[in-house]
């Protein structure tokens, strides 16, 4: 188990990392900080985190290293880049890569760094930035037991539901396939917003029966805040969505599944990036659906 005075180092101060690691600092774990656009690095630096020129420094000394960044290409990036971590992990240190990233990288990831005798495991959340802010994020675990139970302290410290789910890949592959799942209920909920809207149903009725009946979700509740708080910060950008999107096509080829409905979530998704809200949250959805349909999303 990690002592309160174990190492750690955190790389990916976007939405997510950023309160993850904020309650590293307030549990008492000394942090050392890294991202690619310092200035990120600022307001952990101001509660006590230290902030470091490279990847590589952040990884120095650490007996645990948690990633949360974008994507493949990002993980990559801080892991073998030039200026990589993997340069400055000890032995016996524990990776662990909270991004929503491809089982193959993830494979990639654990060859290589057992090679310099550092461990990995795969620590895909679930939930967004409030539950990322309360430390109550849902976790899902892929690598040894061993790891786990090494890295356990500081996980409960961002998450309070872990779960195992198996050897590497495993956690990933749950991962994106519950993603898949959240992107046909993103667009189902829109197309039952604008449908209803546009008979003319009150926005107050329709969200006094959704949510108390049995097809309510979180996750809609998180999409209308388009609706009832325009403006407001993203929660879940909208191009992580067709990221792991896509990382579920790309498993459904491979295991020669047919996902008629997630094929055509991508499409429009893909539509909507290419308008220009990739950066807003995937709620944005709603609002694009409106326009579609011909119906102002509010009044
Ligand atoms: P954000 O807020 O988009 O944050 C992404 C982070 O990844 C941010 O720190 C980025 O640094 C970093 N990033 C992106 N590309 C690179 C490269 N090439 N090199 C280094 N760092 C990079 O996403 P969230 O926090 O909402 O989500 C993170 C993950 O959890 C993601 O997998 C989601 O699907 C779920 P930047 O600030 O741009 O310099």
């Amino acid at each position: 188990m990690a002592k309160k005075r174990a190492k750690v180092g955190f790389v990916g101060l976007g939405l997510m990392g950023t309160p993850m690691a904020t309650n590293l600092v307030k549990a008492g774990f000394p942090l050392q900080v890294w991202n690619r656009a310092a200035d990120k690095a600022e307001a952990l630096a101001a509660i006590g985190a230290t902030r470091t020129v490279t990847a590589t420094d952040a990884a120095r000394g650490a007996d645990f290293v948690i990633v949360m960044v974008a994507d493949d290409a990002a993980l990559d990036s801080v892991l073998f880049g030039e200026s990589g971590l993997s340069r400055g992990l000890k032995r016996g240190a524990v990776l662990v890569n909270c991004s929503t990233t491809s089982p193959a990288m993830s494979y990639r990831a654990a060859t290589a760094l057992r090679s310099i005798s550092v461990r990995y495991l795969e620590a895909p959340v679930m939930r967004s930035v409030q539950a990322a802010r309360e430390g109550k994020l849902q976790m899902l675990i892929g690598g040894s037991r061993e790891d786990f139970a090494k890295a356990e302290a500081v996980l409960r410290i961002m998450a309070s539901d872990i779960h195992y789910i198996g050897e590497i890949g495993k956690a990933t592959t749950m991962k994106i396939t519950l993603n898949l799942l959240a992107a046909a209920m993103a667009q189902g909920y829109a197309e039952f917003f604008v449908l209803a809207r546009k008979t003319g149903i009150p926005f107050e009725t329709m969200m006094e029966v959704l949510h108390v009946s049995p097809v309510d979700s979180q996750l809609f509740r998180s999409a209308e805040q388009t609706v009832v708080n325009p403006g407001g910060r993203p929660n879940f950008y909208l191009k992580h969505l067709l990221k792991d999107v896509n990382l579920a096509m790309d498993l459904a080829k491979q295991m020669e599944v047919p996902v008629p409905l997630t094929a055509g979530v991508r499409q429009m998704l893909v539509a909507a990036k290419n308008l220009g809200r990739g950066d807003e949250d995937f709620g944005t959805m709603l609002e694009l659906m409106a326009q579609w349909a011909g119906v102002p999303l509010r009044g």
